[in-house]
This record gives C-alpha cells, sequence and structure tokens, in this order.
C-alpha cells in the first residue's frame, strides 16, 4: 500500500524513527514491518549520501519513507523528494505564510514551484508525473511553538497540508517548559489537545511521537500519525537493559534470544 492510500484510510500508521546514519539500521528498522519510517535529517546524524542509502534501504522492506528535512527549507525538501521520499516532514512552521511555502516546495506547478529532476523518485514509477507526483506526496508540517498554536486554524486552512505532525519538546521548551516529549504539563496537554481538534475539524491527520502508552492515549484524541522512539533510543535501551541483566545472572527474562540473538 502506498503512504498516500494509507493516509486517506481510516487507520492508524505507526512510524519507526532512524536517527543512526546507516542503511542497515533503516532496513532493519524497515523490515519490523512500521506502516512508515521517518528518517530524521534535523536533529538526527544523517546526511544526503546517508539519506540516500536509507531512502534505497527502506525501499528494500517496501516501507514508506518519510524524511524530516532540517528546516523549511525548499532546496532541502526537493532534495528529499528527488530521493525518492514518499513525503516530507517539515519543521518549525508558525504561521499561515510559512505553511504555504512548505506546501509550495512539495508540489510542481501549477500548485507550487518544485523543481523538475525525479532522479531516483521516477525511477521505478514509469508512469511518475508532475501531476501523480503533486497527487501522491505526503506534506507534514510540524506545528512546535505556542505561536503555532495560537494560529493553527489559519495555518490548517492552507491548501495542500496533508498532516500535521506535533513535535512535543520544541511545544514545550517555546511555553518555557522542560522539552521533555512526554511532558504533562495541562497547558502543554491543552495546545496539544487544541491541534488534534483543529485537525479534526478539518480532516487532516495529527501526527505526534512518543511511546505506546503515549501514543494509545493520543490516538484516543484522534491522532493517526504515530512515531515511535528512535533507532538509537532502542538501540542505547535493550543494550543497558540486556547488560543489566547479564550482570545479574541472565535472569531477566525479557532478554532471552532465539537462535543466538543474530536474525
Ligand atoms: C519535538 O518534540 O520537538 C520533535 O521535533 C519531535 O520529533
Ligand atoms: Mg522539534
Amino acid at each position: 500500500m502506498t503512504l498516500r492510500e494509507l493516509w486517506n484510510g481510516e487507520k492508524s500508521m505507526f512510524g519507526g524513527w532512524c536517527t543512526i546514519p546507516s542503511a542497515t539500521t533503516a532496513e532493519i528498522i524497515g523490515g519490523v514491518g512500521f506502516d512508515w519510517v521517518g528518517i530524521d535529517t534535523q536533529h538526527g546524524l544523517i546526511g544526503y549520501g546517508d539519506m540516500l542509502q536509507m531512502l534505497q534501504a527502506l525501499a528494500v522492506t517496501n516501507t514508506p519513507a518519510l524524511v524530516r528535512v532540517p528546516w523549511n527549507d525548499p532546496g532541502d525538501i526537493m532534495k528529499a523528494l528527488d530521493a525518492g521520499a514518499a513525503g516530507v516532514i517539515i519543521p518549525m512552521v508558525n504561521s499561515p505564510e510559512e505553511a504555504s511555502l512548505a506546501v509550495a516546495a512539495c508540489h510542481y506547478p501549477p500548485r507550487g514551484y518544485r523543481s523538475w529532476g525525479p532522479t531516483r523518485a521516477a525511477l521505478h514509477k514509469p508512469a511518475f508525473s508532475p501531476s501523480s507526483a503533486n497527487d501522491d506526496v505526503i506534506c507534514a508540517v510540524m506545528l512546535e511553538s505556542v505561536a503555532a498554536v495560537d494560529r493553527v486554524d489559519d495555518i490548517l486552512k492552507v491548501e495542500g497540508i496533508d498532516g500535521i505532525f506535533i513535535g512535543p519538546a520544541d511545544l514545550a521548551l517555546s511555553a518555557g517548559l522542560e522539552p521533555n516529549m512526554l511532558n504533562t504539563d495541562p497547558a502543554h496537554i491543552r495546545r496539544i489537545e487544541r491541534i488534534a481538534q483543529a485537525c479534526k475539524a478539518r480532516g487532516i491527520v495529527a501526527g505526534i511521537s512518543g511511546n505506546p502508552k503515549s501514543l494509545a492515549h493520543w490516538h484516543e484524541h484522534g491522532f493517526r500519525m504515530l512515531g515511535l522512539l528512535a533507532d538509537s533510543f532502542l538501540l542505547r535501551q535493550s543494550a543497558t537493559q540486556m547488560l543489566e541483566s547479564a550482570r545479574q545472572g541472565g535472569r531477566d527474562e525479557r532478554q532471552e534470544l532465539n537462535r543466538a540473538g543474530y536474525v
């Protein structure tokens, strides 16, 4: 199923998140069965060459990739799409003007001003055309500041936004709170709920990242694009747990591995 088909459906879309610059980790995460995988070129340690190889690795696993670009920059957006990303996640969008800029960079004329040169994007798609690309590409903008929440209704009126992805840490930081993905400050929670309501009113997919428990909570508020925590976090967490278990004589049953742990 394409990301657009999933997007236009009703089901939850669980995403993996890659911050490690490695086609191998991308392939491993892609093989897990996520509905989409984010390649984070903003806070992840991933450059253009890594991103390209990670897109190739994810394609092997048939997992649609969303690239989080470093900023709302047309050049970065277009390079990620030309390299074959199914869509982009664009950070720090704070106004309708910034949202229009993001949407226009994702679409070919007449809808936008994406420049022609789909070097990898068109590679295995004989029917690729400006209009098919415009229909397929997913443009998700990140609302992650108090200023963005204050203008959420105007931002969502911008034609061509497919999804809102909330950055809980930056949103909290902009309100003078701890930049914590799971911040439970009541005013912070109300801001997230406010965005969810605005998305629901306009039929726009709402997204957020977190752990399974927080995602279950946000799903009840209408969030469908649900990003799980990053490869770097998962690796560190399970390595830490495994080491602790080994030091305790292997008594933690969660650390039992099949087939010597290679696959
Ligand atoms: C944030 O929490 O600010 C994010 O950007 C999460 O990805
Ligand atoms: Mg952020």
